[in-house]
């Protein structure tokens, strides 16, 4: 065995295909269809992406240089072109779509609103000179600290006009992880408002921007602050500003600013495994691209789609699938700013049946929670509006979507598990719906125009089916990062170096099967190395859950004398936290119960319950934490993020 590939364990052989219903109205509708375009593509890659900026994009200046690598690996795409976003998701949709309902909001309380296209450019353009006016132009950095409302999309598309750039902070963040950012960016001003509602809490969020400001911060010359949960807020005089004044008066026209490709469109800081966050840089032209492709080759949009994706705007798939690439195809999107289990966890169910969502996009991480709740709870909802399914985040284990399948898409609906990262701009690698069949657990294909491959150590494609290895991208694509802000050097480290400027290394390990169709396996830095196999953690997790009492698990090494790594499962069961001789049982049977299904180098030496798994905001296992767990460390990361440290302890054993 090579030591120096990863080992796969793990085989899925059900496939789906997509029904002829589906196919017979998609908008690619065969696999011979895809492949013509992938081929395409791969005969003129730069040829292909060009036809798509000409055709999918309106232009001020059309561009004649499609890609410029003379200062590689900073690819600039279509770079002599002008163009504005906003324009181009709001604007260019007003002749034809004017009245067309652009945002369906619906509060957790259940406050419901519609906004039209017109309306909606209406509110970005008043909002867009109320920036202007206060001093906000061209390339200022702005930070966004909001609830899910319909606001942040306006505010998004506000400063896309003016040329600013936003950078968002999810609501989640502390005051602190706030101040970094607006640091980092050197911002000039911050949107926020003075709260939201999540779980019928109020989420303090003016008063984490003070707090921030107290701190420092000192570049922050403006705090504009919505109304929305009503709770009292100080305003500081000079700085702090009402969006209801802000926007009094202002003009309902706003000439867009006609950026460069290359300007940038936004940030997004995502955290590294070490160190401090990354500001990802994004582009205008190429970024907008991407996700006004992707809606229409993996999600299939169509003129009378309800399309629904459950990330809030902080996350880079709010961005994409929320922000930027529906409206850019003059989709409608549903917005819900509340929890999923408020008042009950049919909640997004029923908003599924209340607004017929015809497309549903969320992340395995709550397809599992929602799974837990039983079938009664969705089967109470008419769902026959859904006719495609999506997840993205992390790789879903094949019980879970058989789950989504069975109960939520009724046989019916396709399911596309979407592989991205914040740093890809938009989706790289997922079934084109009416064209590639699916494989529970499998992100299936790369789209057209993306050069994705396994290599091994040396750069050297693997081509074993049983063999892990490296993620990459072999060629520059449009909706790539530019570069991480301020430092550009940490960005040739992070995502060049490893392949020599060669290839972009995404930082996941996978494997292609016979089929050519990619299975993520986990990130790499999580790569278990057992007595000489190297095992993914994603594919132990995915055994452990495979079990009838078990909900959760993730699964972390321990450094170890004789084997390497010694193997710590986290897990969750289905109802109650199993305790005392249940618990010992049940670990027994878990450990068989995994060298049945994968063998026993991959039996785990400890298995811990608890009530819930340490997760980020965004629904990622927090594996630094639990690594330290499990090596008995003391806990000094920040886990302010918890919803409860009395997880910490029953993690540690000690409750
Ligand atoms: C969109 C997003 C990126 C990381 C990525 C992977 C993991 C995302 C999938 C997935 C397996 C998927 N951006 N990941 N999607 N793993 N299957 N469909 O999540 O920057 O926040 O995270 O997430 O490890 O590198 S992100």
């Amino acid at each position: 065995m090579n030591q120096k590939t990863i080992q796969s364990i793990l085989t899925e052989e059900r496939t789906f295909p997509p029904s002829d219903s589906f196919a017979a109205r998609a908008r690619i509708k065969s696999l011979d269809e895809y492949q013509k375009l992938r081929a395409a593509a791969e005969k003129d890659h730069t040829g292909f992406w060009a036809d798509l900026a000409r055709n999918e994009l309106d232009w001020h200046t059309p561009f004649n240089t499609i890609l410029d690598d003379s200062k590689a690996p900073h690819f600039q795409w279509f770079t002599d072109g002008k163009l504005n976003v906003s324009y181009n998701c709001i604007d260019r949709h007003l002749e034809s779509r004017g009245d067309k309902t652009a945002i369906i909001f619906e509060g957790e309380n259940g406050d419901t609103r519609h906004i039209s296209f017109r309306e909606l450019h209406g509110e970005v353009c008043t909002f867009a000179n109320a920036l202007k006016a206060n001093g906000i132009g061209k390339g200022d950095r702005v930070v966004f600290y909001m609830p899910m409302v319909p606001e942040a999309v306006v505010a998004m598309q506000a400063c896309a006009r003016i040329g600013a750039i936003h950078s968002i902070v999810f609501g989640g963040f502390s005051a602190e992880s706030l101040k970094d950012r607006i640091e980092d960016a050197n911002a000039k001003a911050i949107i926020t408002a003075d709260g939201g509602t999540r779980g019928g809490k109020v989420i303090e969020l003016k008063a984490a921007c003070d707090a921030a400001l107290d701190k420092g911060c000192a570049s922050i010359e403006k705090v504009f602050v919505l109304k929305r949960a009503g709770n009292n807020v100080p305003m500081k005089q000079g700085r702090d500003i009402w969006w209801s004044d802000a926007v009094d008066g202002m003009s309902q026209d706003c000439e867009p600013e006609w950026v460069e490709s290359e300007h940038p469109l936004f940030l997004l800081y995502t955290s590294g495994s070490t160190g401090k966050p990354k500001g990802i840089q994004h582009s205008s032209a190429g970024y907008l691209l991407g996700a006004t492709m992707t809606m229409q080759w993996v999600f299939d949009i169509n003129e009378d789609d309800i399309f629904w994706c459950t990330a809030d705007v902080g996350w880079v798939t709010g961005h994409s699938y929320v922000a930027y690439g529906p409206l850019s195809n003059g989709a409608t999107i549903l917005m819900y700013e509340g929890a999923p289990t408020v008042p009950d966890a049919g909640r997004f169910w029923k908003i599924c049946q209340d607004h017929k969502v015809t497309i549903f996009y969320t992340a395995p991480t709550a397809i599992r929670a929602l799974m837990r709740f039983g079938d009664d709870v969705p089967n109470h909802y008419d769902l026959s509006s859904l006719r495609l399914l999506g997840t993205v985040g992390e790789p879903i284990n094949p019980e879970a979507w058989m789950w989504y399948h069975k109960t939520i898409g009724k046989e019916q609906c396709p399911i596309v598990d979407t592989w991205w990262q914040t740093e890809t701009g938009s989706i790289m690698i997922a079934p084109v719906p009416g064209a590639v069949d699916t494989k529970p657990g499998s992100c299936t294909l790369p789209l057209p125009g993306i050069a994705a491959d396994i290599v091994n150590e040396n750069g050297d494609s693997i081509d074993d089916p049983q063999q892990g290895g490296y993620l990459v991208i072999r060629k520059p694509w449009p909706f790539m990062l530019r570069t991480i802000w301020g430092d550009e050097q940490r960005y040739y480290d992070t995502y060049w170096a490893r392949f020599k400027g060669k290839y972009y290394l995404a930082g996941d390990s996978a494997r292609k099967d016979k089929d050519g169709y990619f299975w993520i396996m986990g990130r790499i830095d999580d790569v278990l190395n057992v007595a000489g196999h190297r095992l993914g953690t994603m594919e132990i997790e995915s055994a452990l859950v495979s079990h009838e009492r078990i909900a959760e698990a993730a699964v972390v090494g321990r450094p170890d004398d004789i084997k390497g790594e010694a193997i710590c499962a986290y897990v969750v069961a289905r109802g109650e936290r199993p305790l005392g001789d249940d618990a010992d049982a049940l670990v027994q049977e878990l450990r068989a119960w995994v060298a049945k299904e994968i063998g026993p180098i991959a039996k785990p030496d400890s298995i811990v319950f608890a009530e819930t798994l340490p997760k980020t905001r965004s629904g990622k296992i927090m594996r630094r934490l639990l690594r330290a767990i499990a090596k008995g460390e003391e806990i000094t990361q920040d886990i302010s993020t918890l919803e409860s440290t009395d997880i910490v302890k029953q993690l540690q054993g000690k409750a």
